[in-house]
This record gives C-alpha cells, sequence and structure tokens, in this order.
C-alpha cells in the first residue's frame, strides 16, 4: 500500500510516520508513506498557497493551482485515488475504510484555512472524506486517522489478523468488554466466565457484551450488524426488557 500526503505542514507527520503500528508498517516495508509539502509546488517568491475570497467574506482560501500541479506532479503516470480530507465529506466508517485500503495508492490532501478553492475538487480529486461533523484547523489529523485506519487493513500490519476480523464494528457491533491482571480493582473483579477456561462460554459471553453494549450505547447500529441466531434471541429479550421496564 502507498499513500502519499500533501500538507503546507509536512513536518506535522513526522512523529506519527516513525512510531507505533504505522512506523512498524513502513519499516517492515508493509506500507509506504511520502510526505509532500505543498509549497514546493507554488511559483511564487512568497511560496503563497492562500488568497482573498472572491465575493469578500473574510478569512482566506487556498488558491487552484499550487494544488493542481502538485496532485499531477506526485502522481506522476500513476493514477492514486486522490481524497481531499473535509467536513463536506462522506463521513468515514470502517465500510468506506476498507474501501479506501482496496485503492493500491491514495494520495491525501490536507486543506487549511477558511477552504480550498472549490475548482480544485473539479480538476483534482476522487473523493471528499469527512472524519466527523466538526471543523478543525487543517486536513493534516485527519489524514492521520485515514492512514493508520487504512494500514491496519494491510495484512500483516495488525499482529493478531484475528483481531482485525473481530475489530469493532467488523460485524457492525461494538467490541465486547475486555479484562486484564490485577483480578481485583478496588472492589471489581473480573466476570467468572472469564476465568473458567470455558472458550465455547466465554466467547458466548463475548457475544452478548458485545450485543448489549452496542443496544446500550449504539443502538443506531443494530440496523446494519449482522447478528447470530442466539443475539437475535438475546436482543428481543434485551428490547423486551426495555419494555417491561418502562
Ligand atoms: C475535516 C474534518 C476538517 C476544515 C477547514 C480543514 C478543516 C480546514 N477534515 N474531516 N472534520 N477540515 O475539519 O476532515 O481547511
Amino acid at each position: 500500500m502507498r499513500i502519499q500526503i500533501l500538507s503546507i505542514f509536512p513536518e506535522l507527520f513526522e512523529p506519527f510516520l516513525r512510531t507505533s503500528l504505522v512506523g512498524r508498517a513502513i519499516e517492515r516495508g508493509l506500507l509506504r508513506v511520502e510526505v509532500h509539502d505543498l509549497r514546493d509546488y507554488t511559483e511564487d517568491r512568497h511560496r503563497s498557497v492562500d488568497d482573498e475570497p472572491y465575493g469578500g467574506g473574510g478569512g482566506m482560501v487556498m488558491s487552484a493551482p499550487p494544488w493542481v500541479r502538485a496532485v499531477r506532479s506526485v502522481s506522476g503516470d500513476r493514477s492514486p485515488w486522490r481524497v481531499l480530507l473535509s467536513p463536506q465529506g462522506r463521513r468515514l466508517d470502517d465500510a468506506g475504510v476498507r474501501e479506501l485500503a482496496g485503492h493500491g495508492e491514495l494520495l491525501l490532501l490536507c486543506g487549511r484555512y477558511e477552504g480550498i478553492d472549490e475548482r480544485v475538487r473539479r480538476l483534482v480529486v476522487d473523493e471528499e472524506v469527512s472524519i466527523g461533523d466538526y471543523v478543525l484547523s487543517g486536513g493534516e489529523l485527519p489524514a492521520m486517522v485515514v492512514t493508520e485506519a487504512v494500514s491496519r487493513q494491510i495484512p500483516g500490519v495488525v499482529g493478531l489478523a484475528k483481531s482485525v476480523r473481530e475489530d469493532s464494528f467488523r460485524h457492525g457491533l461494538l467490541d465486547h468488554p475486555h479484562y486484564t491482571r490485577p483480578p481485583e480493582v478496588e472492589g471489581l473483579t473480573v466476570p467468572d466466565v472469564l476465568l473458567s477456561g470455558h472458550h465455547e462460554e466465554i466467547e458466548a459471553w463475548r457475544a452478548r457484551e458485545a450485543l448489549r453494549g452496542t443496544f446500550e450505547k449504539r443502538p443506531d447500529l443494530l440496523t446494519e450488524a449482522e447478528l447470530t441466531e442466539e443475539q437475535r434471541r438475546e436482543l428481543e429479550r434485551l428490547r423486551r426488557g426495555v419494555e417491561e421496564r418502562t
């Protein structure tokens, strides 16, 4: 997998690209990431990337020519999937991450200021992606989110392939609770089933807890979730439980 990033703050990515999972994936050659400074694609001696908005209204807008030059230059004769990170984009979710990971090469465009000249979208953007309905100062953090999420989909990057398969959201449910030593924390103990060694019972408990947690915290996810027969019955019980209580 190859990811190229365009930003006016390339230095922001340095610690991220040499640390933890992404850092190891790069070291092991499973992931290739190049960060380019957008200002290297300006032509004026002030290396300016922004200008005043037509129609006024305050704030500055990123001008199109540096972006168009930059995207075409770093794309070379390849056709990376060009993603602009912006609040106007498609909300990123597990399915979206898997789709992005399906592209052999991504080119992530990180905006700053009030936004980017609309013609950049028309000329050199394939898709807009948002990491959430809030406004950040730049697309760099969203680009890191995409890079980390996509890199977890690369076979071999996440140690236990099992853990990717069973990641939250994979079956549309939140993850089950996790416990580790010490066995007692300020009077709070570990569910006996987890100490039982009965793997079927442990898996059944985890499936039930994933469902109950999703039912309580993110019932919106249940419409799309892939549920087992047992989980369907359990969901009916949970719903009846609520009805009886209300
Ligand atoms: C954003 C988001 C985001 C908007 C103006 C950068 C900022 C500035 N990107 N998901 N939420 N971007 O807030 O992706 O250009």
